[in-house]
């Protein structure tokens, strides 16, 4: 049951933090926020990562907003690497990367209940996520990426497929460089989903791209 829930919110994963906005304003994040909640993204993560990120209180306010929009909308609201304020506001999950707190440590934190994923980039890094509990696992980047500066080497979507293969239980979203033009591949690598970050908060219709990204996935899923 959960895993399949996972796997339906793994379809059009959307990550974003103000750092991705052309402002950096945190009402110009939450109106593409809403537009790609309009447009049928099924989750969403808040990456507020960078040198302009917001922090303390003022994340707190600003994750909380982002919240209630993804409620009104039924959509997981998933934080990325920062387990205190997952914890503080009730989301739904954690997401953490390989050079974040130790996904081990963050399943005891936030419990059996709320979603926990890992970034991933091999086989080995899936073992360890299943092992400790992951409920999906981002693979990337799939293709070359300017929103990450410290993405890791580019792995295509031949590494989903390996992952499908060997860890056919495990849900799996593609992350990195995914767009309108090129998402095909992942999906039918054998990723549930698609994560994207610029192809939708630099849209220059969000709500749109999203339509388009969704009505796509939709296509090719059925
Ligand atoms: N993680 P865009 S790539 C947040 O490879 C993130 O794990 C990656 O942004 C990974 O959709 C990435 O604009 C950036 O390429 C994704």
């Amino acid at each position: 049951m959960r895993n399949a829930e996972v796997r339906k919110a793994l379809s059009l994963y959307f990550v974003m933090g103000t750092p991705n906005t052309a402002t950096n304003g945190e009402q110009e994040t939450l109106d593409i926020l809403e537009a790609a909640l309009r447009g049928g993204i099924t989750c969403f993560q808040l990456r507020e990562k960078g040198e302009n990120a917001l922090k303390g209180e003022a994340l707190v306010g600003f994750a909380k907003k982002c919240q209630v929009l993804c409620r009104q909308f039924h959509i997981p609201f998933i934080i990325n690497d920062d387990v205190d304020l997952a914890l503080a506001i009730n989301a739904d999950g954690v997401h953490v990367g390989q050079d974040d707190e130790q996904a081990g440590i963050v399943r005891t934190r936030i419990g059996p209940s709320k979603w926990l994923g890992v970034s991933t980039h091999n086989a080995e890094e899936v073992q360890l996520a299943q092992a400790i509990g992951a409920d999906y696992v981002g693979i990337g980047p799939i293709y070359p990426t300017a929103t990450k500066l410290d993405a890791s080497a580019v792995v295509g979507p031949a590494l989903i497929k390996e992952i499908h293969t060997a860890f056919p239980d495990m849900p799996i979203v593609g992350i990195g460089g995914i767009s309108l033009a090129n998402f095909g591949p992942a999906l039918h690598a054998g990723a549930d989903g698609i994560a994207v970050i610029s192809s939708i908060a630099s849209a220059e219709n969000p709500s749109a791209a999203t339509q388009t990204f969704s009505e796509s996935i939709r296509a090719i899923k059925n």
